[in-house]
């Protein structure tokens, strides 16, 4: 490697524009920020540094732009809209921030001047993962379809100092380690001094002498604004997520006492503010554990919902403005029910703080917030405790009462019929034994908009979840199905299949119009089409079999079907019914002659994801997938007709590996119970076949890309109820086969750790945890039918890959611009304002 001093410095200019496009003076600018924006000593300019320069000198052009959306929107004042979540899985940015400012080439020229290679340089950065899955990720894929759209939008979120664990698959199974992404620096974000808010937890309500009210007292800490910036593709409008850090004040570091020799006692505001965005999900087993976590909730309402507010000051020049007008200026989606509290602080701030009244601020506050739902599982619906509420937020305590109250009132004096569902419709379960908020039903009675995010759960909703509020307020619910960015999860991901598709349609216009992607379907049995589609799938498997190789050391053939299920490990998800097939695969391979296994469909079977360090049974899953693939691997006589992979770590960038190289993937939830699905999208976007059951998204991109191109199996969503009463009943008969994977294990045939309490979750006659909950047994001979279909399928390479350009072809729906395009018009009544 060169010195940074001296990296090919004969080559290039010593001082170039930072706006530039030529190779020459891109090279140069990523040795200027190499050389005097040094985060590292001199005399090294290895691939690390070199990831850092290069992504400051891409940030030197996305400030520009950045700056002259932010000059723009302020100037023209739109309705601009505010998503708030808990959660973004950006992922990395360099190869997104070069693709959507479409100077790939010129990068890679530059970084070729420097002595470096860019696939090389953009693995060096880490993932910026503050997010648990799919509800963080369709965040990251939402602001990137609102900066292409050229909408007026902003995310807002915490800057959490560890994201979500790094995961280490160890003799016991999975390992949780702190991931430090922040540990040198993110080359991404931009502090703003400027922006700080103060943010109160605890105290009391005072009442004025003219009867308005006050919280004052308790702890106050410091909201601090990081701004990130968020490039649309092939446009100028470059948007802002603003993730908040907790700061204490500056006077809370107590001199007296450090003096004294009291270190700790002098620096505890400082650490307990620091706590807040300490980590993504702090484990609430604790009550203190709860606690941290509704505190970081209301952080980011409140330190939001202050900015929008001056902002909506600032824009009405000499404060004209009535804040009646507030809600044709701000739209607020709530990304589930994580941030309701901004529904209570609108409230406490118009009314404490700018002396409106209860009515008048209700009236603002439900026409500006909406809410989206990503889940009908019971035990992923937010309460919180009241007593917890009480001590933490007394004013917004008081508020939600009020709110409770008049909700009372409303159904008492307008739907008398629906008296003796209030108990189950309230805000307030004042159950003596543990009184709690639903956050739900506070976001539903306040919100003006509630959506699923695909049509079976938004169904789903206003039948069951919702059902007795339909009735009440039959317009307010609305679907939204998911969609996910095709600039990350296509055309930079899988440059190879982007170009074709770009050569065979003539036109690079899918990739911000992607329904253009059904332009496909007229090439799909075109031979040399399909014989330049296989070659891009197996550049990507081979690609994807060496990056397996790297992280497993398992070597995987190229030539075997690629079969992948990775997601958050859940029992709803259905890793187990995958593992159980799986298993039952060796079995019977194990028992054929070396003749017959030649007539089978050779295949690898990789899985991955994270279990949540405290759910047992998803841990012990993961165990099994690695004790299985320990087996199976090592098996001589059927490793080259089966392998088993357990994928470690996998995140956002791990996706961007598997997804391109992937032919079959596994959606096989129990129906009923995931929302949508997003990464579903991905792989059929990328020509990925889907066995899957009629849940969520399944149903919709089955519709989309043709029934006859999808591997179906499973009890439909309606027929589940009945099929746990049988159950409990005891008519349930198991499939043979079920019985003899379960036994094998039980066997010890896949070692000795004691996988009894994960297989008796599969028996017994009922109970959640218990008796199948999860259906595995009803559907696994459906499961294993739809398998075999898979296994003729791919005999027929032709055929197979019709099916593969067909899945494609019929993605286009599944693009988040469409969503966005959807929520922009249908929820929040804005417009695209483009820089110009
Ligand atoms: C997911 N939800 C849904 N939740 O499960 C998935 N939950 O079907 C859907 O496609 C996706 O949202 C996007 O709509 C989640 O990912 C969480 O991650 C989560 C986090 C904290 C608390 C509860």
């Amino acid at each position: 490697m060169a010195a940074n001093g001296g990296a090919a410095a004969d080559k290039v200019p010593a001082v170039a524009n930072p706006l530039s496009e030529k190779p020459s003076e891109i090279a140069s600018n990523i040795n200027y920020h190499a050389q005097f924006n040094p985060h590292f000593s001199p005399l090294k300019f290895e691939p690390e540094q070199a990831f850092f320069a290069t992504a400051e000198s891409v940030r030197d052009r996305l400030i520009k732009q950045w700056n002259e959306t932010f000059v723009h929107f302020h100037k023209v004042d739109p309705k601009q809209t505010y998503y708030l979540s808990m959660e973004y899985l950006q992922g990395r940015a360099l190869t997104n921030a070069i693709g959507n400012l479409n100077i790939q080439d010129a990068y890679a020229d530059a970084l070729n001047k420097l002595g470096h290679k860019l696939e090389e340089i953009v693995e060096q950065e880490k993932d910026a993962a503050l997010g648990n899955g799919g509800l963080g990720r369709l965040a990251s894929c939402f602001l990137d379809s609102m900066a292409t759209l050229n909408l007026p939008a902003w995310g807002y979120g915490l800057r959490y100092k560890y994201g979500l664990f790094k995961q280490r698959i160890a003799k016991q199974g999975q390992e949780e380690i702190a991931e430090d992404w922040l540990e040198k620096f993110s080359p991404w974000e931009v502090v703003r001094h400027d922006v700080v808010f103060p943010v109160r937890f605890f105290g009391q309500v005072e009442v004025n002498p003219d009867g308005s009210r006050k919280w004052v007292g308790g702890e106050v800490v410091q909201a601090l604004a990081y701004d990130v910036p968020i490039p649309g593709y092939k446009t100028k409008n470059t948007i802002s997520l603003r993730l908040w850090e907790a700061k204490a004040c500056a006077n809370d570091f107590n001199l007296f006492q450090f003096n004294d020799g009291q270190y700790e006692s002098a620096a505890q505001l400082h650490s307990r503010a620091q706590q807040i965005c300490a980590v993504l999900y702090p484990g609430d087993a604790t009550e203190d554990g709860k606690l941290l976590r509704l505190k970081q909730q209301f952080f980011l309402c409140s330190a939001s919902l202050q900015d929008i507010i001056l902002r909506f000051k600032e824009r009405s020049g000499k404060g004209s403005r009535e804040w009646s007008e507030l809600p044709s200026k701000v739209a607020v989606q709530l990304n589930d029910t994580h941030p309701t509290l901004a529904i209570p602080e609108l409230m406490r701030l118009l009314m404490d703080n700018e002396g409106l009244g209860w009515d008048e601020a209700w009236d603002v506050t439900t026409r500006t917030i909406a809410y989206t739902n990503h889940t009908v599982l019971p035990e992923a619906l937010e309460k919180w405790s009241q007593p917890v509420m009480w001590k933490l937020l007394p004013r917004h305590m008081e508020i939600i009462e009020e709110i409770d109250k008049r909700f009372l009132a409303l159904i008492n004096s307008t739907r008398p019929d629906l008296e003796h569902k209030l108990p189950s419709m309230r805000i307030l379960d004042h159950n003596p034994q543990k009184p709690v908020v639903r956050m739900a039903n506070l976001c539903v009675v306040s919100a003006h908009t509630v959506n699923g995010v695909a049509q079976l759960h938004s169904d789903i909703l206003k039948a069951e979840l919702f059902a007795d509020y339909v009735s009440v307020w039959p317009t307010k619910f609305q679907n939204k199905t998911n969609g996910i960015t095709p600039r990350r999860w296509l055309r930079f991901c899988s440059p190879e299949l982007s170009n074709i598709i770009t050569k065979w349609l003539k036109t690079e216009g899918w990739v911000t119009n992607l329904d253009l992607l059904s332009g496909l379907r007229k090439f799909a049995d075109n031979a040399d089409f399909q014989k330049e589609w296989a070659s891009a799938k197996m550049a990507n498997k081979k690609r994807l079999a060496q990056f397996i190789l790297r992280v497993t050391g398992v070597s995987i053939d190229p030539n075997s079907l690629f079969d992948i299920q990775v997601k958050r490990i859940h029992e709803y998800k259905r890793q187990l019914l995958n593992i159980l097939g799986t298993i039952y695969r060796y079995k019977k391979l194990k028992e054929m002659s070396p003749e017959q296994r030649k007539n089978t469909t050779p295949r690898t079977v990789m899985i991955g994801g994270k279990a949540f360090a405290t759910y047992t049974n998803a841990k012990r899953i993961v165990k099994l997938v690695n004790d299985v693939g320990e087996v199976v691997n090592n098996d001589p006589e059927v490793n080259s007709y089966l392998k088993v992979v357990f994928v470690p770590n996998y995140n956002v960038s791990v996706a961007e590996m598997l997804i391109p190289g992937s032919e079959l993937s596994q959606h096989i939830s129990t129906a009923g119970m995931e929302a949508s699905g997003t990464s579903n999208m991905k792989f059929s976007l990328n020509g990925c076949l889907i066995i899957g059951t009629l849940d969520g998204a399944n149903v919709e991109i089955r519709e989309e890309i043709g029934e006859e191109n999808f591997f179906l199996f499973g009890a439909k969503a309606d027929e589940v109820p009945k099929l746990r009463k049988d159950r409990e009943n005891g008519l349930f008969k198991p499939d043979p086969r079920f019985e003899e994977a379960k036994k094998y294990i039980r066997s010890g045939a896949f070692g000795s750790y004691d996988y009894n309490p994960l297989l008796d979750s599969l028996e017994g006659n009922s109970g959640y945890g218990r008796g199948d909950y999860f259906l595995v047994g009803h559907d696994f001979p459906s499961y294993m039918d739809a398998q075999a279909r898979v296994d003729e399928a791919y005999k027929d390479q032709k055929k197979w890959l019709k099916m593969s350009i067909l899945s494609t072809a019929g993605s286009g729906k599944f693009s988040s611009d469409r969503t966005i395009a959807q929520y922009a018009k249908e929820i929040w009544n804005i417009n695209e304002c483009r820089v110009p």
